[in-house]
């Protein structure tokens, strides 16, 4: 049989270029769209989302889509309307015209991340109500729900990942609950393109960190079956950085330092 094609939007950002390099190790061929062009991948397709002929031209004959593309950070609200929002709901069109039944949306943990740490030290469990904290977040509440509206009424099934930070190295104390490892993310991908899901599945994406407040048991119930842990960079950034206090953002809402973005 041949290898799974996947479509691969975003391919040239951070986590983009984390799977062009892992995602072919587990069987799949990668079709590679961005807007800017994707270094060693001359067959990408470089065009915007809302480029209808070319995103038309990127749907055909894929098994699957892993839909990474739109801005990463907070930005000005049009600009997110844009690229994220409008650039979502025209990648769902496109799927569901080509017939694709699968999609990996990239989701953030700032889709809830006004949402507080639990107070009894237990899980956060993805059931909990959308938060955002951003303009981004609110984007990625939208990318979620866009996903919940394709499953229920064109069948499309969404795996959406709340990603935390997937980094190469965690950076900050933070980081250290919320990091997702480039390989545990290939391997969180790798389980939401192949296991089987009911309509539209959220899930966290971080890695087996000791320090993790998010309820990984929807991803292992994929198959995911992360491998990393921040806590072997613990020693070193505490070291440099401090423990954080209760009361800072950073240890005690989801979101971090994006809920103090408005301030
Ligand atoms: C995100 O959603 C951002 O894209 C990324 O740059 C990180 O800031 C990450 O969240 C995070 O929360 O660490």
């Amino acid at each position: 049989t041949r290898p799974r094609l996947v479509l691969l939007t975003g391919a040239a950002g951070g986590v983009g270029t984390f799977l062009r390099a892992l995602l072919p190790g587990y069987g799949y061929q990668l079709r590679c769209f961005d807007r800017l062009p994707v270094p060693g991948e001359p067959g990408a397709i470089t065009a915007d989302l809302r480029d209808p002929q070319a995103l038309a031209t990127a749907m055909d004959g894929v098994d699957a889509v892993v839909h990474l593309a739109g801005i990463a950070q907070e930005a000005p609200f049009p600009e997110i309307l844009a690229a994220n929002i409008d650039g979502s709901y025209r990648l769902y069109e496109a799927a569901r015209a080509a017939g694709v039944r699968r999609i990996v949306f990239a989701s953030s943990n700032h889709a809830v991340g006004f949402t507080e740490r639990p107070a009894d030290g237990g899980l956060l469990p993805v059931e909990t109500p959308q938060r955002p904290d951003t303009y981004y977040g609110l984007s990625k509440c939208f990318g979620e729900n866009l996903a919940s509206l394709y499953a229920d009424r064109h069948g499309i099934e969404t795996v959406s990942l709340r990603i935390g930070s997937c980094l190469a190295v965690p950076r900050t104390v933070r980081m250290l609950a919320t990091w997702l490892s480039p390989a545990d993310c290939a391997r969180l991908v790798h389980a939401s393109l192949s296991a089987p899901v009911a309509g539209h599945t959220v899930v966290y994406g971080i890695s087996a960190n000791t320090r993790a407040w998010w309820d990984l048991a929807p991803a292992r119930a994929l198959g995911y079956r992360p491998l990393d842990n921040a806590e072997e960079f613990a020693a070193e950034l505490l070291a440099r950085l401090g423990e954080l206090p209760p009361d800072d953002p950073e240890y005690r809402v989801v979101g971090g330092s994006f809920t103090r973005l408005g301030d």
